[in-house]
């Protein structure tokens, strides 16, 4: 994979912030986008613009075409039977709380428990943090190691007859941990639970066969894998879908509306009230094709090689605490550390004066923050179009940024 080549694809790369050459290594938390994911959105905008399952004329005859195509192609991304196992949404946060409405709610009841890790993001802690609320089901933690990994044994000794769901990052946004989803789904259905996988940090990132995970739900966000903002996608087993009851109400969804009643449209589309995320899934449609021409285990392989190097680069940085697991096999394409006792707000702000993008926070995710024992860490993220040259910025950014406050504290 020729990652300066593929630089040439993102315009938005080609620019210079506070004097400097933009470095973006905040794709953890949006990726950019390029040339053939713009491209069609503005062909799309420009020829097709219509809404979908609607009109008869040929602009909506071409639309509707337009957006299924991209289900299929979202499909078979991630390996699913069947194009109708692909739910549009706005995003990892919309199709877990799917998840938790749809599925959820109805099913568990008090004496239930829903197994997750302290390491979640909070749009997979929160939605179940409230169906415990409306059920009396209880949450139950996978307890986390030192540098924030699971273990199989933990995660059996917590997943027993009362777990009626298990909730789980693919790969955690904050340490990078790639947890053993595949394992976990074992678990899970031996005790006749179903597994909710979070992939909005896995899927932009490494090959995806949702039948190989054996995973019941899997949830991810288009604007983190090339693709625009607002739209997501929430993918199902066939048999859960079809049971599922619809979270929104309106058009589009219904088959018959009678007076005092309504029947539903089919598994996806019943789930797809409302005019659905035309534009935004045909973008997605056209940010697999760029990935799929580039190949997901190519991009897989591009970013352990830069988490190595930055691992091994970042050591050179006194002071700095790296969180997460030390070997780059074991964990996604991102880093996240700490600089002294600088405030990552801080570091970032110097960083930023020389152009290089990271995000400083707690990343929505209060509870490691918590095990962590800090209030916030700097992460930095990378994906295709970044190089180890991106790497040696931030080092050098890293050496300026504690040479500043070493002088500043003076
Ligand atoms: N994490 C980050 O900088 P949405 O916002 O719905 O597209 O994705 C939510 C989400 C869910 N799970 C994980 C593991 C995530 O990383 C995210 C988004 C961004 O880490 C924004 S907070």
């Amino acid at each position: 994979m020729n990652a300066s080549a593929i630089r040439e694809d993102f315009p938005i790369l080609n620019q210079t912030v506070n004097g400097h050459p933009l470095v973006y290594l905040d794709s953890a938390a949006t990726s950019q986008k390029p040339k053939p994911v713009i491209d069609v959105l503005k062909r799309y905008y420009e020829t097709d613009n219509s809404n979908v399952h609607r009109g008869v004329h040929t602009l909506g005859s071409r639309a509707t075409e337009a957006y299924e195509l991209a289900r299929e192609k979202v499909a078979q991304f991630i390996h699913a039977p069947d194009a109708a196992q692909v739910v549009f949404t706005r995003g990892t946060t919309e199709s877990i709380n799917m998840v938790a409405y749809g599925y959820a709610r109805p099913r568990l009841q008090p004496g239930d428990e829903i197994v997750l890790t302290a390491a979640e993001h909070h749009s997979n802690l929160i939605p179940w943090q409230q169906v415990a609320k409306a059920t009396g089901a209880t949450l139950r933690y996978i307890p986390l190691q030192p540098d924030g990994t699971i273990t199989l044994e933990d995660a059996a000794a917590t997943i027993n007859a009362k777990t009626k769901l298990v909730a789980i990052a693919h790969i955690s946004n904050v340490l990078g941990t790639i947890h053993p989803v595949a394992e976990l789904a074992k678990l899970a259905h031996a005790v006749g639970a179903v597994i909710v996988v979070d992939g909005a940090q896995s899927v932009p990132h490494m090959p995806t066969d949702v039948q190989a995970l054996d995973c019941d739900f899997l949830a991810f966000s288009g604007h983190k894998m090339c693709g625009p903002t607002g739209v997501g996608v929430l993918y199902g087993k066939r048999r859960w879908l079809d049971e599922m009851e619809p979270t929104y109400f309106g058009g589009e969804m219904i088959d018959v509306v009678e007076l005092y009643d309504a029947t539903w449209k089919d598994t996806p589309w019943k789930f797809e009230g409302g005019t659905p995320i035309i534009a935004g899934a045909i973008g997605l449609g056209a940010a697999v094709d760029y990935l799929t021409a580039i190949g997901m285990d190519a991009i897989r392989a591009h970013d352990q090689e830069l988490t190595d190097y930055a691992l091994e680069r970042l050591r050179s940085v006194p002071d700095l605490t790296i969180y997460g697991p030390v070997e780059a096999q074991q964990r996604g394409g991102l880093v996240t550390f700490n600089l002294g006792d600088i405030h990552p707000h801080d570091v970032s702000t110097v960083l930023d004066a020389e152009g290089v993008a990271i995000r400083a926070g707690h990343h929505c995710a209060q509870p490691l923050m918590r095990f962590l024992n800090v209030p916030a860490t700097a992460r930095a993220s990378f994906y295709l179009y970044n190089t180890r040259s991106d790497i040696d910025a931030l080092v050098h950014a890293l050496h300026s940024a504690k040479e500043f406050f070493q002088h500043a504290t003076v």
